[in-house]
């Protein structure tokens, strides 16, 4: 018996791959900005909440704290155009099944996601029905790596965090899922998230059994 009782998923790159919208959204204001930004770079902005990508394109640029927000304002805005045509179909592929072989053993379900634009993108895939809790860039101040977001997230369930199985994409997020005591499913490359319990290059083909024995 592994003692699991829910799943909190991470989003962007998870469930969905908003990703390349982020990407765009910062190369527009970089390069409107004169500032060096590529694809190379956006890799590192994988799972890091709004400030804290934007301190990471800066580099050691320093700004007056109005110019930060209004750039990070610019951003959102920039990402809200892309993440318009978002629809159901955009869920990457085996998020949907798996989110439906969880409702379907009586477990729950949630959101664990930096971004501030979560609920939007939730209710686009059309979702939200399937989850029980969304914890995002509004509920928490200190962001993935520290643990805060996922407590969050198993505090609005209520379940202790050993009875959760976080999912996520990004080395920040599995860091974040271990400091708080989490097991965790990570997605991609071992050299990215090689940290995690248990490894998946996707949730493409990935049934709820299957990680249940292996988290055993
Ligand atoms: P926003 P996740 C993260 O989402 C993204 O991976 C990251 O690129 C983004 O900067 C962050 O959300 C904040 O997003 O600007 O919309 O508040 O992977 O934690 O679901
Ligand atoms: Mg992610």
């Amino acid at each position: 018996m592994t003692g699991i009782k829910a799943f909190i998923f991470d989003l962007d790159g998870v469930l969905v791959d908003t990703a390349e919208y982020h990407y765009l959204g910062w190369k527009r204001l970089a390069d409107e900005e004169g500032l060096p930004f590529g694809r190379l770079e956006n890799e590192a902005l994988r799972g890091i909440s709004r400030r804290e990508s934007l301190l990471l394109i800066l580099k050691d640029r320093l700004l007056p704290e109005d110019k930060i927000q209004e750039m990070m304002e610019r951003k959102n805005r920039y990402y809200l155009e892309f993440i318009r045509a978002v629809s159901p179909a955009d869920m990457l592929p085996g998020a949907r099944e798996l989110l439906l072989e969880i409702r379907a053993a009586g477990m729950q379900a949630a959101v664990g996601s930096a971004s501030k634009n979560a609920a939007q993108v939730v209710q686009q895939l059309g979702i939200a029905s399937l989850l029980d809790a969304i914890s995002d860039g509004f509920s928490v101040t200190n962001p993935k790596p520290a643990p805060d977001l996922f407590l969050h997230a198993a505090a609005r369930l209520g379940l202790p965090p050993a009875a959760c199985v976080v999912v996520e994409d990004a080395a920040a997020g599995i860091q974040a899922a271990r400091a708080g005591g989490f097991r965790s499913l990570g997605l991609g490359p071992p050299e990215r998230v090689g940290a995690a319990d248990l490894v998946f290059p996707s949730l493409a083909g990935v049934r709820l059994e299957q990680i249940l024995k292996k988290l055993d």
